[in-house]
């Protein structure tokens, strides 16, 4: 007989909405998601640089149930992603589920049951914990000499503060991952002049912007399969596959096609011999995330921009001083440095059975069983959650999958054959072994540092192919999981 559940859905970012619509789609009754920001939307809130753009095209990422005809352009601003949230959540009548600015610090399983704290003191308790925390919002912050005495504004690129005028300053942009490289092309127009320190060259994937005009857009309205033959279509599979090939396998064909992209777009669009070294990597072209991008040569290129890559001795109360003793004279520095990727739902505390606590479980490594679930910790559910499928492709995809995976294993909880339910730990040593081993010859284990590899130098991705990850999360495996 079907039973009365409560589910607490942690996060409000892409995949917690995911999960809130899901269980409202499903019936269920007693949901409640838990934010601890003030407003939805996950990284497309925590980001609000000047050029944040999602580098999977805009009609890819959406909602395979939520199709979006007002896309501004092939390739959508942040803002934009983030009012898509916003109308999603509105659509689809979830909104009520959600509580802003209540952060959960503490899961424990006890007597069949998952109990809540959060920081504001209040309790709960919840049958299923559904973990949709997010992988990149615990920002890295490096600690630089000198960054106190810093005069001028100093913050991450995550913590943007829209109270420093930018047009006409001196700016200095450390980090060149996807975040500083769309930072620095945004800004080279406006700034007086625009210092980009590089401690590692990238490779980037030319790929072409364009923007929807409004006849575009009334075509996407009326008729849905216009969207479609964008989302499903082969332009952005066959690009999607030819990844998934190069990853797994390094030597094939599909990484060969990658790495001579890259280099032709490197040779083709950087004119000066001296700036394109400069901005020529010593690692193989996808080991760190491809950075996607139509402009950031143009821009490195424009007479404001200067591409520095010495080593940083110190910050001053003026600028940056390298280690050669050259000095830039800086009003704004942003730390484009990324985020801790290995924390996951942590500083949550979260204690399974037998008061088994997750940080112990991830002390090697942050690891779920196919991405989703933990030994030892029964009815609770991760989407995004570590080793699961990382690129230039949707997350949304990924998430729904995941979803697809984790419905059929609350099913028996629903229909109340079942009270609880946990992958075998044999189970699981079992997936952790394998995908470590296969993470190793995957691209991204091919020589290079990025965030996707754990402390040991492991990368923390799924290994294998788009397809196997499909098939993996279309039916879980019964065998490996044990029920109460
Ligand atoms: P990333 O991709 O982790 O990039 C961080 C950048 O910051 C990268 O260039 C790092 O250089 C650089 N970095 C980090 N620490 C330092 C210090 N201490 N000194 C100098 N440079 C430093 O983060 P992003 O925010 O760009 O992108 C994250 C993801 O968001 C992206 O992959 C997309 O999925 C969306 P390094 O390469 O380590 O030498």
């Amino acid at each position: 007989m079907a039973k009365a559940l409560r589910f607490v859905v942690i996060g409000a970012g892409m995949s917690g909405i995911l999960a809130a619509i899901k269980l409202k789609e499903q019936g269920q009754k007693d949901v409640t998601v838990y934010e601890k920001g003030a407003t939805i939307g996950g990284t497309w809130r925590e980001n609000r640089y000047p050029g944040l753009t999602c580098d999977v095209p805009a009609h890819c990422y959406t909602y395979s149930f939520a199709p979006h005809a007002d896309w501004s352009a092939f390739y959508a601003p942040g803002p934009e992603i983030k009012n898509y949230f916003e109308k999603v959540i509105d659509d689809f009548g979830v909104r009520d589920l959600i509580q802003l600015e209540r952060e959960v610090t503490e899961c424990i399983w006890r007597d069949g049951r998952w109990h809540l704290r959060l920081a504001d003191g209040s309790a709960d308790a919840a049958d299923i914990v559904i973990a949709a925390s997010g992988v990149l919002h615990h920002i890295n912050m490096p600690e630089i000499e000198g960054m106190a005495d810093f005069q001028g504004a100093l913050f991450h690129s995550a913590r943007w503060d829209d109270s420093v005028a930018l047009d006409g300053q001196r700016i200095g942009v450390i980090g060149n991952g996807s975040t500083g490289v769309q930072i620095v092309t945004a800004l080279s127009t406006r700034a007086a002049k625009l210092v980009h320190f590089q401690r590692s060259p990238q490779w980037i994937m030319p790929v072409q912007q364009f923007p929807y005009s409004d006849e575009d857009r009334a075509a996407f309205r009326s008729d849905v399969a216009k969207i479609d033959a964008i989302r499903y279509g082969d332009d952005y599979w066959n690009g999607v596959r030819r990844f998934n090939k190069g990853l797994v396998d390094p030597d094939s064909e599909a990484m060969r096609e990658i790495e001579e992209l890259c280099r032709q777009n490197l040779e083709n669009n950087v004119h000066d011999p001296v700036l394109r070294e400069k901005l020529r990597p010593n690692y193989r072209a996808a080991c760190k995330r491809l950075i996607y991008s139509w402009n950031y040569y143009e821009a490195a290129q424009r007479p404001a921009v200067e591409i520095e890559t010495g080593k940083i001795d110190r910050i001053t109360a003026t600028g940056i001083r390298m280690a050669n003793g050259t000095e830039h004279a800086l009003d704004v520095i942003v730390m484009a440095t990324g985020f801790r990727a290995d924390r996951f739902i942590r500083p949550t505390v979260v204690l399974g059975e037998d008061g088994a606590d997750l940080d112990e479980l991830w002390r090697e490594r942050p690891t779920a069983h196919y991405a989703v679930t933990l030994p030892g910790f029964p009815n609770f559910f991760m989407l995004n959650g570590p080793t699961g499928p990382v690129g230039n492709f949707s997350l949304i995809d990924i998430a729904e999958r995941q979803w697809g995976y984790i419905a059929q294993l609350i099913a028996p909880i629903v229909e109340g054959e079942a009270k609880a339910v946990a992958p075998t730990r044999e189970a699981h040593a079992d997936y952790d072994r394998r995908r470590a081993d296969a993470a190793r010859n995957t691209i991204f284990g091919s020589g290079c540092t990025s965030w996707y590899l754990d402390k040991n130098g492991v990368p923390l991705t799924w290994p294998w192919s788009y397809d196997a990850f499909a098939e993996a999360m279309s039916a879980p495996k019964r065998e490996e999981y044990s029920w109460a």
